[in-house]
C-alpha cells in the first residue's frame, strides 16, 4: 500500500494521549473546543475562531458533527488548526468524519444506541482507514445523557438516558471501563437546553474514577463548567456557545484553567 505524505506537521500525533493524562495527572482540567463542519464557513472565520480559543487556553480541537460532515471540510479545518500548536482530534459522527491530517481520533462507540451499527459496525469500517491514516486512537464510550431529542440521538438512534437516572449512566461508563475505554463521554447533544447535571456526573465519576471523563453539550457558562469539573469531569467540551456569546465561551475556557 502506497504510504501517503501529509502536508501538516502532525506535531501532537501519538503524543495527544500522553498530553491529556499527564495533565490530568497533575491537577490539571481541560477545555476542548468542538468545531462543526456544517456551522462554520470561511477559513477566516475558523482560523479567527481558532485564535481566540487558543489564545484564552483551550487544549485541544474536536472537529465533528453528526449531519452535513464531509471528508474534505474535517481536513480543511485540521489543516487550519495545525497553524496553532493544539492538537486536532476528530470526533466522527459517521466514518466521513475522518481524515488523515488529523492527529488523533475519538474512537466513539455509542454504548445506548439500539442499533449495533453505531456500537460496533461504523467502528469496523473505520478501523481500517484509521490504521493506514496512522491516526492515534482514543477509545472512548459515548453516552447520550438528555430528557430532550438532539441530532445526535436521533442520528444514532439512541435511547437517551433521562437525567433523573444517573445511575444507568454509571453502569454504561463502568462497563465501558471494564471493556478497557480510557475515555468516557457524557454528552447531552449539541445545542442541548441545558448541560448534563453536576448531580449526575459526580455519580458516574465515583464509578469510573480512573477513566478520563469528558461532559459535553448545553455548556454556556462558566458557572455550569465549573460546578461540572467540581462534578468530577477532567474535560469540558463547548461548541455552540462561541456561535452565541463569544465572551461567554471564553469565559468559560479560563475559568477551566483557573483549576
Ligand atoms: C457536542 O458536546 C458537544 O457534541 C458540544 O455541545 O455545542 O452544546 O456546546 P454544544
Amino acid at each position: 500500500m502506497e504510504t501517503y505524505i501529509w502536508g501538516n506537521t502532525l506535531r501532537w500525533r501519538d503524543r495527544v494521549y500522553n498530553y491529556i493524562k499527564s495533565e490530568i495527572n497533575r491537577g490539571a482540567k481541560l477545555h476542548f473546543t468542538l468545531i462543526d463542519p456544517e456551522k462554520v464557513s470561511s477559513s477566516e472565520e475558523i482560523h479567527r475562531v481558532l485564535k481566540m480559543v487558543v489564545d484564552a487556553g483551550t487544549d485541544a480541537i474536536l472537529i465533528g458533527g453528526s449531519l452535513h460532515v464531509f471528508a474534505d471540510d474535517v481536513t480543511f479545518i485540521a489543516k487550519l488548526v495545525d497553524d496553532f500548536n493544539k492538537p486536532s482530534i476528530l470526533f466522527p459522527g459517521s466514518i466521513a468524519g475522518l481524515s488523515p491530517y488529523a492527529d488523533a481520533v475519538l474512537f466513539i462507540s455509542l454504548l445506548n444506541s439500539d442499533d449495533p451499527y453505531f456500537i460496533v459496525g461504523a467502528q469496523v469500517y473505520a478501523a481500517p482507514l484509521i490504521k493506514r491514516f496512522k491516526l492515534e486512537v482514543l477509545p472512548t464510550g459515548y453516552i447520550i445523557v438528555s430528557d430532550w431529542p438532539s441530532s445526535v440521538s436521533i442520528m444514532g438512534r439512541a435511547r437517551p438516558i433521562p437525567i433523573k437516572k444517573p445511575e444507568i449512566g454509571a453502569a454504561y461508563a463502568l462497563a465501558a471501563r471494564y471493556m478497557g475505554m480510557k475515555f468516557i463521554y457524557l454528552e447531552a447533544g449539541s445545542g442541548a437546553p441545558q448541560s448534563i447535571p453536576p448531580s449526575f456526573v459526580r455519580i458516574v465519576k465515583s464509578y469510573v474514577e480512573d477513566a478520563i471523563l469528558i461532559v459535553g453539550g448545553g455548556i454556556k457558562s462558566s458557572e455550569t463548567a465549573s460546578e461540572l469539573v467540581k462534578a468530577g469531569a477532567d474535560i469540558i467540551v463547548t461548541g455552540t456557545v462561541i456561535e452565541e456569546n463569544v465572551d461567554k465561551a471564553l469565559d468559560i475556557i479560563r475559568s477551566i484553567k483557573r483549576f
